[in-house]
Parts: structure tokens; C-alpha cells; sequence
């Protein structure tokens, strides 16, 4: 056990320029691209990344919300994607707070199995899902710092925002 190694850094920026082991897409169940982050990635990274996927999805059909499947990076500077899939918003009823912190947890934790030991996070969620932001950075910062408490098989997070409000609500958090 040990809490007081990692390190969390906050960057405004493009996800896909990111040189870390990992980075997290925010996806769809269909794992076949997509707009916002996942059709940035899908772009930068070329079409190694999503030929990977139809492979996942001929093997499992698919990734459900929550849950986490990895890539290869294809082009992009990280070596590997990680591709989870948030919840679209419904007024919170639907277990949504629950259904993000998965994401966060599955990925970090598929990231560790891979020999993970840096990962860059953008605001899952938070675009086309219509996750309120605030709570999703909450709900982030929270899980990640708890899943990060018990392992000591992670040295970097980079949370990576992409508008100034997420990048204002992270730094308040921090
Ligand atoms: N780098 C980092 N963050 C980005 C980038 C980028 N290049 N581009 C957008 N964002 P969204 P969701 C931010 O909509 O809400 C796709 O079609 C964006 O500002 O990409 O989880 C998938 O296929 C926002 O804060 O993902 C799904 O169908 C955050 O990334 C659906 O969207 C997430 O916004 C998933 O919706």
C-alpha cells in the first residue's frame, strides 16, 4: 500500500497529442467511433485503433456502460487506448453517479493489468452525454484518488480537459 507516490497533473488540451501508457477514450457501447474525444482519437490514431475494436466486438459484442476494453495506441504518442463507455445523462435517476465511477474504476484498473503505469482521463460524459459537470469532476477526482490510495502500480494520472469550465471545476478539485 502506498497513497503518497502518484501524481495527478490537470492539462487543457487535445487527449489525443497526450504521451502517456494509456489513454481513456470516452466511447459507445457499439465501440465503432463516434464524435467529440472518440472521433478525435479514431482520427489521430488511425485505423489500427478501430480494427482493434471490431475485433473486441466480434469476440464480446461490444462494451457495456461502465465497463472498459484496451487498444493498441495505433499512431497516437500513447501506446494504448482505452476505451470506456459513460453514461448518458437521465436526470440522475438511473444510476448514473455509479455508472461513471465504473468507468473511471474499470479503467484504471484494466490499466494496471496492462502494465499501465501512466494514463491520461478526459471528462467522460461530460460532452454529448450531458453528464452535469461538476458532479462528473467530482465523481472523477474521487475515484481516482481512492483507486490510487490502494495500489501502488500507478505513477501518473493527467485528467485533460477540453473547455475552460471542466478545466476550472478539475483545478478546483485538485
Ligand atoms: N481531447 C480531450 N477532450 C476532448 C476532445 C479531445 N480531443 N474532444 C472533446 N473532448 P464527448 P461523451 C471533451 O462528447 O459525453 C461520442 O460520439 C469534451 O469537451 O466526446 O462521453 C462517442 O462515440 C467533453 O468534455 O463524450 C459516444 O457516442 C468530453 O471530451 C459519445 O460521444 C467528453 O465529451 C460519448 O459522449
Amino acid at each position: 500500500m502506498n497513497s503518497s507516490k502518484y501524481k495527478i497533473e490537470l492539462v487543457k488540451g487535445d487527449i489525443t497529442k497526450i504521451k502517456t501508457d494509456a489513454i481513456v477514450n470516452a466511447a459507445n457501447t457499439s465501440l465503432m467511433g463516434g464524435g467529440g474525444v472518440d472521433g478525435a482519437i479514431h482520427r489521430a490514431g488511425g485505423p489500427e485503433i478501430l480494427e482493434a475494436c471490431r475485433k473486441i466486438v466480434v469476440k464480446q459484442g461490444g462494451c457495456k456502460t461502465g465497463e472498459a476494453v484496451i487498444t493498441t495506441g495505433g499512431d497516437l504518442p500513447a501506446k494504448f487506448v482505452i476505451h470506456t463507455v459513460g453514461p448518458v445523462w437521465n436526470g440522475g435517476k438511473y444510476d448514473e453517479e455509479n455508472k461513471l465511477a465504473s468507468c473511471y474504476k474499470n479503467s484504471l484498473q484494466l490499466a494496471v493489468n496492462n502494465h499501465c503505469k501512466t494514463i491520461a482521463f478526459p471528462n467522460i460524459s461530460t460532452g454529448i452525454y450531458h453528464f452535469p459537470k461538476k458532479d462528473a469532476a467530482r465523481i472523477a477526482v474521487k475515484t481516482v484518488k481512492d483507486f490510487l490510495s490502494l495500489t501502488d502500480k500507478i505513477e501518473k494520472i493527467v485528467f485533460v480537459c477540453f473547455d475552460d469550465e471542466n478545466y476550472e471545476l478539475y483545478n478546483s478539485q485538485l
